[in-house]
């Protein structure tokens, strides 16, 4: 069973509720974005509303667990997440939270309602507990490592496809232009000829909940952080699914390239993918 600190709140209790109140928050703000600007580059963007978000779910975190570490995107200088020594550090925190406060902050800026709070839990690396709250949908996904996934008390379950030909699978647009976006585009060009339809959402966490839930019959993209897939690799773990990275290794915190799927088509997904030479940066 998962070693818990002794708090006056369940590591689960105290996601779900920062999901929560942070995700309405996020919502209440639709349209009101104060502060808008961009990290490295013009694709990148960030608002008030992101580190708003943030700052919101860190003190909550530190309220009830003073001693955990924290890794959220809008606390790391853009690119600083990505380097071998700061995996190592992520891997070896005792108990570490990964959020990303937004996911999907394009949409929020435009008014496309596709995006979500994540949050995860890792001990040691390890991640045991994964919140994707979905406020335009009011949609809260939850995973707890070896105790399954659920969607308001349902449990979730991946899709049943065989064949990749017959599933609809989500990729991303990724923003860096130079080095990520051509190697993607690669790969969205190899399954848009082989699967029955492709979809881009703009929201790597809300894909993933999305494959959980049987909604996506799998997900791929290229140089993602660990706060856009730590949650959601948990869910689709828990809800019969598989991740890895894009050349078949299991997932961890530090996979940047992934590919998520019902399981049944995750060899036909890897070859594809192989073969189009878009296995990543
Ligand atoms: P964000 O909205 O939290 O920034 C869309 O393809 C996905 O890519 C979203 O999950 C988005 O997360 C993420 N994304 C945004 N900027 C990125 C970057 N510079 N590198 C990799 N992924 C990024
Ligand atoms: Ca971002
Ligand atoms: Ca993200
Ligand atoms: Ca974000």
């Amino acid at each position: 069973s998962i070693p818990y600190v002794v708090g006056s709140k369940s590591p689960m209790a105290v996601a779900i509720n920062c999901a929560a109140k942070a995700g309405e928050w996020i919502k209440s703000r639709l349209g009101m974005v104060k502060d808008l600007n961009t990290k490295f580059s013009p694709q990148d963007l960030v608002t008030d509303v992101d580190k708003g978000a943030e700052a919101m779910i860190r003190k909550l975190i530190h309220t009830h667990f003073p001693d955990h570490e924290i890794l959220g995107e809008e606390g790391v200088a853009p690119g600083a997440e990505a380097s071998a020594a700061a995996v190592t550090e992520a891997k070896s925190a005792e108990y570490l939270w990964i959020i990303d406060p937004i996911d999907g902050t394009t949409n929020f800026v435009q008014g496309f309602p596709f995006f979500c709070v994540s949050i995860a839990l890792a001990y040691k690396g390890d991640v045991i507990i994964g919140v994707i709250y979905d406020p335009t949908r009011d949609e809260m996904f939850v995973a707890e490592k070896g105790k399954g996934a659920y969607m308001h008390g349902n449990p979730t379950r991946v899709s049943q496809e065989s064949a990749l030909a017959d599933s609809v699978i989500a990729v991303g647009f990724n923003p860096d232009r130079k080095v990520a976006a051509p190697i993607n585009l690669k790969g969205i060009t190899a399954l848009s000829e082989q699967t029955r339809s492709l979809r881009a959402g703009g929201s790597a966490a809300l894909h993933l909940a999305y494959v959980a839930a049987g909604r996506l019959s799998g997900y791929y993209e290229v140089n993602l952080s660990a706060w856009d897939s730590a949650a959601g690799a948990l869910m689709v773990a828990e809800s019969g699914g598989i991740v890895t990275d894009t050349t078949g290794h299991p997932y961890d915190i530090g996979v940047r390239n992934l590919i998520a799927s019902n399981g049944k088509i995750q060899d036909q997904l890897l070859a594809a993918i192989k073969a189009a030479g878009a296995t990543g940066c």
